[in-house]
């Protein structure tokens, strides 16, 4: 593990003015390997734990448009590897300006290559889908696995827009991306730009969970894989009565309002002061 990759005073500034942040190369190609390797099995539905993810669309055996699995990490010791890296913790912590970092779930990702529009993901923020939240302090990790670039449809973030406030254009499925644009330029009177999340395979976009984002089609030949770690400050609570009342992770506790999410559920990817509890992290 290379300590040398967390942020510096410099990268958070960046983070808090855009939104967003792109790290260096994270994990060693050997590494990278294996990850992938075992997010060809998720997909495939080959469950080595035996335990299925909390939830998948589509079903295995269809790739012939987004793959989306939450929870992978049940499912897999090495994608648990991943989802639980204590280091992508820090990293998300010092970003967020917190002392603690707990998942709140992962979410892999397929997109078929040649997607045509099967493959778009709309322009949304996170906090729409997490009402449930009682801080905004929420933060995505989404690690490259291949390289990703605007042929095989990276993500798009819209720097700043986590100061925009929420906007109710929560729209993961909507593929009509060119749309939803002018929309959002009516209701926000501020331009829509995008800057593409260009990263090599083992690089890391950090992204606020009011920052809007989305994907266009996968162009190339090849199919664009990733994983999404959604992460929480710890401390986080849940706070009842919103939309959000039925999001799946609330399944999994059944919060009283007001209540931490904490326990074996959302578990502690970093916290300030305490060793590393994940000690298989190999140097990169
Ligand atoms: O993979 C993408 O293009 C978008 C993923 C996303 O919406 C997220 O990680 O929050």
């Amino acid at each position: 593990m290379t300590l040398q990759n967390l942020p510096t005073a410099e990268d958070i500034a960046f983070y808090n003015k855009n939104g967003y942040w792109l790290s260096p190369k994270l994990f060693s190609d050997k590494e990278l390997e294996q990850f992938r390797e075992h997010h060809a099995r998720v997909v495939a539905g080959e469950y080595e734990t035996k335990r299925p993810p909390l939830s998948r669309d589509p079903e295995p055996g269809d790739t012939s448009k987004l793959v989306q699995v939450n929870n992978a990490y049940w499912t897999d010791a090495t994608i648990a590897k991943l989802t639980l890296h204590p280091l992508i913790g820090q990293i998300a912590a010092r970003l967020s300006g917190v002392r603690g970092i707990r998942l709140w779930h992962d979410q892999l990702l397929y997109k078929p290559p040649q997607s045509g529009k099967a493959g778009n993901i709309g322009w949304h923020q996170d906090l729409g889908y997490w009402k449930c939240l009682d801080k905004s302090k929420a933060i995505t990790a989404w690690v490259a696995l291949e390289d990703v670039d605007e042929e095989n449809g990276c993500m798009e973030v819209v720097p700043g827009s986590h100061l925009w406030g929420p906007l109710g254009e929560d729209h993961f499925y909507h593929q009509d991306v060119e749309e939803q644009i002018k929309r959002i330029e009516e209701k926000t009177g501020q331009r829509f730009s995008t800057a593409p999340c260009v990263l090599k395979a083992g690089c890391v976009s950090f992204h606020h969970c009011v920052t809007i984002h989305g994907s266009r089609a996968n162009l190339s030949r090849r199919p664009r894989i990733s994983l999404a770690i959604h992460l929480i400050a710890d401390g986080t609570r849940y706070k009842a009565g919103t939309t959000s009342d039925d999001h799946t992770s609330n399944t999994l506790l059944h919060p009283a309002d007001g209540e931490p999410y904490a326990g074996p559920y959302f578990p502690v990817l970093f916290r300030e002061g305490e060793p590393f509890a994940n000690i298989w992290i190999t140097a990169t």
